[in-house]
Protein backbone atom coordinates (compact mmCIF):
# COMPACT_ATOMS: atom_id res chain seq x y z
CA UNK A 1 0.00 0.00 0.00
CA UNK A 2 1.32 3.44 -0.86
CA UNK A 3 0.18 5.85 1.34
CA UNK A 4 -0.50 9.72 0.77
CA UNK A 5 2.97 11.76 1.99
CA UNK A 6 0.26 13.43 5.17
CA UNK A 7 -0.23 9.90 5.94
CA UNK A 8 3.49 8.56 5.70
CA UNK A 9 4.12 11.96 7.71
CA UNK A 10 2.04 10.72 10.32
CA UNK A 11 3.20 7.31 10.70
CA UNK A 12 7.21 8.66 10.58
CA UNK A 13 5.75 11.17 13.71
CA UNK A 14 4.38 8.65 15.68
CA UNK A 15 7.36 5.97 15.71
CA UNK A 16 9.79 8.92 16.01
CA UNK A 17 7.97 10.06 19.04
CA UNK A 18 8.10 6.75 20.42
CA UNK A 19 11.53 6.32 20.72
CA UNK A 20 11.48 8.20 23.71
CA UNK A 21 12.43 5.72 26.39
CA UNK A 22 16.42 4.73 27.93
CA UNK A 23 17.87 2.46 30.51
CA UNK A 24 17.85 4.82 33.37
CA UNK A 25 19.16 2.01 36.10
CA UNK A 26 20.68 -1.33 36.41
CA UNK A 27 22.33 -3.65 38.90
CA UNK A 28 23.71 -7.35 38.09
CA UNK A 29 26.68 -7.78 40.13
CA UNK A 30 27.53 -7.00 44.31
CA UNK A 31 30.00 -8.86 46.90
CA UNK A 32 28.43 -12.36 47.51
CA UNK A 33 25.73 -13.45 46.16
CA UNK A 34 23.77 -11.12 43.34
CA UNK A 35 20.88 -9.50 45.36
CA UNK A 36 18.18 -7.32 43.64
CA UNK A 37 19.54 -7.69 39.81
CA UNK A 38 17.02 -5.73 37.67
CA UNK A 39 17.11 -2.86 35.53
CA UNK A 40 15.13 0.28 35.32
CA UNK A 41 13.49 1.84 32.13
CA UNK A 42 12.92 5.45 32.54
CA UNK A 43 10.76 8.17 30.09
CA UNK A 44 7.41 10.68 29.43
CA UNK A 45 4.98 9.67 32.55
CA UNK A 46 1.87 7.95 30.70
CA UNK A 47 3.97 6.23 28.21
CA UNK A 48 2.55 2.40 27.85
CA UNK A 49 5.27 -0.21 28.04
CA UNK A 50 3.24 -2.85 26.66
CA UNK A 51 5.27 -4.50 24.02
CA UNK A 52 8.89 -3.72 25.13
CA UNK A 53 11.48 -5.48 26.13
CA UNK A 54 14.92 -6.22 27.77
CA UNK A 55 17.47 -8.69 26.07
CA UNK A 56 21.01 -9.39 28.13
CA UNK A 57 23.38 -10.17 26.14
CA UNK A 58 26.85 -12.15 27.30
CA UNK A 59 30.10 -10.86 26.02
CA UNK A 60 31.65 -14.48 25.93
CA UNK A 61 30.02 -14.61 22.07
CA UNK A 62 28.12 -11.93 22.25
CA UNK A 63 24.60 -13.44 21.70
CA UNK A 64 21.63 -12.73 24.30
CA UNK A 65 21.21 -15.06 26.78
CA UNK A 66 17.79 -14.36 28.50
CA UNK A 67 14.94 -11.92 28.24
CA UNK A 68 12.00 -10.06 30.08
CA UNK A 69 9.06 -8.37 28.57
CA UNK A 70 8.67 -5.09 30.75
CA UNK A 71 5.15 -3.92 31.21
CA UNK A 72 3.06 -0.52 33.10
CA UNK A 73 2.20 2.55 32.77
CA UNK A 74 5.23 4.75 33.58
CA UNK A 75 4.15 7.33 36.08
CA UNK A 76 5.20 11.20 36.77
CA UNK A 77 7.07 11.38 39.55
CA UNK A 78 8.68 14.73 38.25
CA UNK A 79 8.61 17.62 35.44
CA UNK A 80 6.81 14.54 33.74
CA UNK A 81 8.88 12.01 33.41
CA UNK A 82 9.29 8.74 35.83
CA UNK A 83 11.04 5.26 36.20
CA UNK A 84 9.90 2.00 36.42
CA UNK A 85 12.26 -0.99 37.74
CA UNK A 86 11.61 -4.58 36.78
CA UNK A 87 13.79 -7.41 38.86
CA UNK A 88 16.64 -9.13 35.78
CA UNK A 89 17.53 -12.36 37.56
CA UNK A 90 21.32 -13.34 36.67
CA UNK A 91 22.11 -10.49 35.00
CA UNK A 92 25.81 -11.90 34.22
CA UNK A 93 28.94 -10.47 35.94
CA UNK A 94 30.74 -8.92 33.09
CA UNK A 95 33.04 -8.16 31.57
CA UNK A 96 31.52 -7.11 29.58
CA UNK A 97 28.21 -7.65 29.48
CA UNK A 98 24.85 -5.96 27.90
CA UNK A 99 21.27 -4.77 28.01
CA UNK A 100 19.43 -4.07 25.17
CA UNK A 101 16.07 -1.64 25.57
CA UNK A 102 13.71 -3.41 22.89
CA UNK A 103 11.11 -1.28 20.89
CA UNK A 104 7.71 -2.95 20.43
CA UNK A 105 8.59 -3.31 16.79
CA UNK A 106 12.01 -5.24 17.88
CA UNK A 107 13.69 -2.12 16.13
CA UNK A 108 16.45 -0.91 19.47
CA UNK A 109 16.31 2.23 21.81
CA UNK A 110 19.31 1.33 23.32
CA UNK A 111 22.11 -1.31 23.36
CA UNK A 112 24.18 -1.08 26.53
CA UNK A 113 27.12 -2.82 28.07
CA UNK A 114 29.41 -3.00 31.22
CA UNK A 115 33.11 -3.64 31.47
CA UNK A 116 33.55 -3.11 27.77
CA UNK A 117 31.76 -3.18 24.38
CA UNK A 118 30.17 -6.29 22.39
CA UNK A 119 29.24 -6.31 18.61
CA UNK A 120 25.71 -8.43 18.98
CA UNK A 121 26.02 -11.74 17.02
CA UNK A 122 22.04 -12.39 17.31
CA UNK A 123 18.89 -11.43 18.64
CA UNK A 124 17.47 -7.50 17.86
CA UNK A 125 20.93 -6.01 18.39
CA UNK A 126 22.42 -8.51 15.81
CA UNK A 127 25.25 -6.49 14.29
CA UNK A 128 25.15 -3.42 16.46
CA UNK A 129 28.24 -2.23 18.40
CA UNK A 130 27.02 -1.63 22.12
CA UNK A 131 27.92 1.87 24.43
CA UNK A 132 29.81 0.97 27.33
CA UNK A 133 28.07 2.76 30.32
CA UNK A 134 31.90 3.42 31.73
CA UNK A 135 30.71 2.76 35.12
CA UNK A 136 31.13 -1.12 37.13
CA UNK A 137 29.99 -2.76 39.60
CA UNK A 138 32.97 -4.72 40.54
CA UNK A 139 32.69 -6.23 44.74
CA UNK A 140 30.26 -2.81 44.65
CA UNK A 141 28.13 -3.25 47.88
CA UNK A 142 24.43 -4.88 48.16
CA UNK A 143 21.38 -2.76 47.01
CA UNK A 144 23.71 -0.11 45.34
CA UNK A 145 23.26 0.46 41.46
CA UNK A 146 24.84 2.30 38.06
CA UNK A 147 22.17 5.29 37.13
CA UNK A 148 22.04 7.95 34.75
CA UNK A 149 22.37 11.60 36.07
CA UNK A 150 22.35 15.03 35.00
CA UNK A 151 19.97 17.52 33.47
CA UNK A 152 17.64 17.06 30.82
CA UNK A 153 14.90 15.39 28.87
CA UNK A 154 16.53 12.18 27.00
CA UNK A 155 19.17 9.75 27.60
CA UNK A 156 21.65 11.69 25.69
CA UNK A 157 21.11 14.36 28.01
CA UNK A 158 22.63 12.32 30.93
CA UNK A 159 25.64 10.52 32.04
CA UNK A 160 26.55 7.40 33.92
CA UNK A 161 27.21 6.92 37.80
CA UNK A 162 27.76 4.72 40.58
CA UNK A 163 27.76 1.80 41.91
CA UNK A 164 25.50 4.34 44.40
CA UNK A 165 22.63 3.65 46.82
CA UNK A 166 19.59 2.21 44.50
CA UNK A 167 16.81 4.13 43.77
CA UNK A 168 14.58 1.56 42.02
CA UNK A 169 11.41 2.49 40.41
CA UNK A 170 12.63 6.30 40.82
CA UNK A 171 13.83 8.88 39.56
CA UNK A 172 17.29 8.86 40.52
CA UNK A 173 19.45 10.82 43.10
CA UNK A 174 21.10 13.87 40.97
CA UNK A 175 18.97 13.52 38.15
CA UNK A 176 16.44 16.90 37.12
CA UNK A 177 14.19 17.02 34.00
CA UNK A 178 13.06 19.71 31.70
CA UNK A 179 10.44 19.56 29.73
CA UNK A 180 11.80 19.54 26.00
CA UNK A 181 11.09 22.63 24.76
CA UNK A 182 8.39 23.18 22.50
CA UNK A 183 9.60 23.57 18.60
CA UNK A 184 7.44 26.86 16.70
CA UNK A 185 8.20 28.78 13.44
CA UNK A 186 9.52 31.98 13.68
CA UNK A 187 6.81 34.70 12.24
CA UNK A 188 3.88 32.26 12.94
CA UNK A 189 3.16 35.07 15.94
CA UNK A 190 -0.44 33.51 15.58
CA UNK A 191 0.66 29.86 15.52
CA UNK A 192 -2.25 28.91 13.13
CA UNK A 193 0.68 27.52 10.39
CA UNK A 194 0.64 29.99 8.27
CA UNK A 195 2.73 33.43 7.55
CA UNK A 196 1.14 36.29 6.20
CA UNK A 197 -0.63 39.33 7.59
CA UNK A 198 -2.14 38.21 9.87
CA UNK A 199 0.75 37.18 11.68
CA UNK A 200 1.94 41.29 11.85
CA UNK A 201 -1.82 41.99 12.88
CA UNK A 202 -0.62 39.54 15.75
CA UNK A 203 2.27 41.29 16.62
CA UNK A 204 0.83 44.37 16.85
CA UNK A 205 -2.10 43.01 19.14
CA UNK A 206 0.50 41.66 21.62
CA UNK A 207 2.43 44.72 21.77
CA UNK A 208 -0.70 47.22 21.79
CA UNK A 209 -3.32 44.95 22.98
CA UNK A 210 -3.89 42.85 25.53
CA UNK A 211 -3.39 39.61 24.24
CA UNK A 212 -0.75 37.94 25.10
CA UNK A 213 1.44 34.76 22.52
CA UNK A 214 1.95 31.46 23.80
CA UNK A 215 5.15 31.55 22.22
CA UNK A 216 7.23 34.88 21.90
CA UNK A 217 9.72 33.43 20.19
CA UNK A 218 7.36 32.78 16.91
CA UNK A 219 6.55 36.46 17.36
CA UNK A 220 10.39 37.56 17.59
CA UNK A 221 10.13 38.06 14.25
CA UNK A 222 14.05 39.55 13.85
CA UNK A 223 15.46 37.04 16.52
CA UNK A 224 16.77 40.43 18.66
CA UNK A 225 15.23 39.07 21.69
CA UNK A 226 12.86 41.89 22.15
CA UNK A 227 9.27 42.17 21.29
CA UNK A 228 8.90 45.34 19.72
CA UNK A 229 7.51 47.14 16.57
CA UNK A 230 10.58 46.37 14.56
CA UNK A 231 9.04 43.15 14.58
CA UNK A 232 6.30 44.07 12.78
CA UNK A 233 8.11 46.16 10.84
CA UNK A 234 10.28 42.88 9.58
CA UNK A 235 7.87 40.83 8.93
CA UNK A 236 5.85 43.01 6.30
CA UNK A 237 9.49 43.61 5.14
CA UNK A 238 9.95 40.57 4.19
CA UNK A 239 6.19 39.42 2.62
CA UNK A 240 5.86 42.66 1.17
CA UNK A 241 9.26 44.03 0.06
CA UNK A 242 11.83 41.88 -0.57
CA UNK A 243 13.01 41.83 3.13
CA UNK A 244 15.18 39.44 4.59
CA UNK A 245 13.38 35.84 5.67
CA UNK A 246 12.99 35.32 9.23
CA UNK A 247 16.00 33.06 11.13
CA UNK A 248 15.75 29.53 11.81
CA UNK A 249 13.52 27.74 12.55
CA UNK A 250 11.39 29.22 9.71
CA UNK A 251 10.06 27.87 7.62
CA UNK A 252 10.17 24.62 9.67
CA UNK A 253 9.26 24.00 13.01
CA UNK A 254 12.36 23.75 15.01
CA UNK A 255 13.99 25.08 18.35
CA UNK A 256 15.45 28.47 19.36
CA UNK A 257 19.16 27.16 19.88
CA UNK A 258 20.42 31.11 19.90
CA UNK A 259 21.13 33.27 22.54
CA UNK A 260 18.26 35.60 21.50
CA UNK A 261 15.55 32.71 22.70
CA UNK A 262 12.75 34.94 24.83
CA UNK A 263 10.75 31.33 25.73
CA UNK A 264 7.88 29.53 23.99
CA UNK A 265 5.80 27.80 26.37
CA UNK A 266 3.67 26.08 23.55
CA UNK A 267 3.00 26.46 19.85
CA UNK A 268 -0.06 24.88 18.50
CA UNK A 269 1.39 24.49 14.77
CA UNK A 270 3.97 22.05 15.31
CA UNK A 271 3.89 18.58 16.31
CA1 LIG B 1 24.82 -10.99 38.36
CA1 LIG C 1 16.16 4.97 39.69
CA1 LIG D 1 0.40 32.64 11.12
CA1 LIG E 1 12.43 41.30 17.90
Amino acid sequence: MKLPIAASLVVLLASSSAHALWINEFHYDNVSADQNEGVEVAGPAGTNLMGWSLVAYNGNGSESYDSIHVQGIIPDEGAGYGAIWFPFVGLQNGSPDGIALIRPDDSIEEFLTYEGTITAADGPAVGLLSSDVGVSEVSSAVNTSLQRIGFGSQAADFTWNGPVPHSRGLLNDGQSFVAPAPTFVRGDCNADGGYNIADAVRVLDLLFGTMPATCDDACDTNNDGNLDIADAVFLLSNLFSMGASPAAPYPGCGVDTGATSIGCAAFAACP
